[in-house]
């Protein structure tokens, strides 16, 4: 991986500034580090016959309104134009998900549809259907592979069959059960993708308007796993979140940056500056804990979209949230203001860590205290959130 920074050599290098009394060189590196980390690039191809909801799962993807008129995809308009479409991730503009035309609008074979798109530039392909797949989406698929990308089925408005099922049986007073209607999707769905050519394909059944239900937290998580490990935390941390087990990840991969959070933060306040940014780098932590607000779902549009999906009052949700920084904008004053809150609260086990942390790397007595500081706050911040996170989507599963 060529320019990456590996975290063994990024802690080497900064060691030896320290060592030097080079407190800005240190800053330098690690923040060339987490600039790497958070521009790491992610491009994910949505590919689908018009009306399959292609459109509509970009959206639920990035956790945008179908009717948000600034940044939605928008959705049940038949394509009349034959062009790709790149939608950036709202808050992780690293990440991109790309609305592709129908293989079958562009009349083309496979081959020469993905040379038209731009194949090299996607990490992996959805191939999203309303329905059954198609010859074409097999041949998509089968193409796919053979240029070495990955790329998944996905049968898009589950929500729909369910709908239609469930009313359907009322009518005969046949007993309902969920399980078996999606086990019946799930069946036609794999046995025409058999006939086909694929020995054992796998289907993941979805909602868009319903991102934690059927197979979409599946889907997630399978995606998150077949990247190269590089890629999966700005995966993880721009999807969003669909189970309790996510949120826990993605707190902890938010929690493996904080030691260098609070370097970078103690390494500024080291260099003697009048005023608050003596204590810590109040920029930076904005920046970071924006980050967390975004990555957790806690940030007020997403709670409108999660609100508007969900039929739960924007209110209810707020109401179980307790951290002063979820739910509204974060800035300098808030952030200053929270922390100082925090300081007076008795030392945790984590102080421990970063305890270790501080003597494997060498952090200057100069540094010491903001690094403890900054370390401990942001490690109360993150769970203070990832609570707040669970228990707004409690609000949703039940
Ligand atoms: N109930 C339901 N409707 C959906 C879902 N996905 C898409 N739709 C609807 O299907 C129609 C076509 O969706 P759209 O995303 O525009 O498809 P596209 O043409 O492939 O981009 C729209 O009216 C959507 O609201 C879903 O998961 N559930
Ligand atoms: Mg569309």
């Amino acid at each position: 991986m060529g320019n990456r920074i590996s975290k063994k050599s990024l802690e080497d290098e900064v060691k030896e500034a320290l060592g030097k009394n080079k407190e800005a060189l240190a800053a330098a590196k690690i923040q060339e580090y987490l600039d790497k980390e958070k521009n790491i690039p992610l491009n994910i191809a949505i590919t689908g016959e018009s009306g399959s909801g292609k459109s509509s799962f970009v959206n639920a993807i990035r956790g945008v309104d179908d009717d948000d008129e600034e940044e939605a995809a928008r959705t049940g308009v038949v394509e009349t134009t034959e062009v790709s479409r790149a939608y950036p991730h709202p808050c992780f503009s690293n990440v991109t998900l790309w609305d592709l035309p129908g293989v079958g609008t562009m009349k083309f074979p496979a081959a020469k549809y993905l040379k038209l798109v731009g194949f090299e530039r996607f990490d992996f392909f959805i191939i999203i259907s309303a329905d059954r797949f198609r010859e074409n989406d097999v041949k998509l698929g089968k193409e796919i592979q053979r240029m070495g990308k990955n790329f998944y089925f996905v049968r898009s408005k589950t929500d729909q069959d369910i709908r239609n099922e469930k009313s359907r049986m009322k009518k005969s007073i046949r007993y309902f059960s969920e399980e078996k209607i999606l086990e019946q999707i799930r069946e036609n769905c794999t046995q025409g993708l058999q006939k086909q050519g694929f020995q054992c394909p796998q289907v993941f059944l979805v909602s868009s308007h319903k991102p934690h239900l059927y197979d979409f937290p599946d889907l997630l998580r399978t995606l998150e796993r077949e990247l190269p490990e590089h890629k999966k935390n700005a995966f993880l941390l721009a999807m969003p979140n669909t189970s309790l087990e996510m949120i826990d990840r993605k707190k902890k991969a938010f929690k493996s940056q904080i030691k260098y959070v609070a370097t970078l933060s103690a390494a500024v306040a080291a260099v003697p500056v009048p005023g608050l940014s003596a204590v810590v780098d109040v920029g930076l932590l904005v920046t970071v804990v924006t980050q967390y607000v975004s990555g957790l779902g806690l940030s007020i549009s997403s709670l409108k979209r999660l609100s508007n999906y969900s039929g739960v009052y924007i209110e209810d949700l707020k109401e179980v949230i307790v951290s002063p920084l979820a739910a509204t904008k974060i800035t300098p004053e808030l952030v200053l203001k929270t922390m100082s809150q925090t300081a007076i609260l008795p030392a945790l086990l984590i102080a421990e860590e970063g305890s270790k942390f501080m003597l494997i790397i060498g952090i200057p007595l100069s540094m010491a205290l903001s690094f403890t500081f900054t370390y401990k706050a942001l490690n109360l911040f993150l769970n203070d959130l990832s609570e707040d996170a669970k228990r707004v989507l409690q609000k949703v599963l039940v």
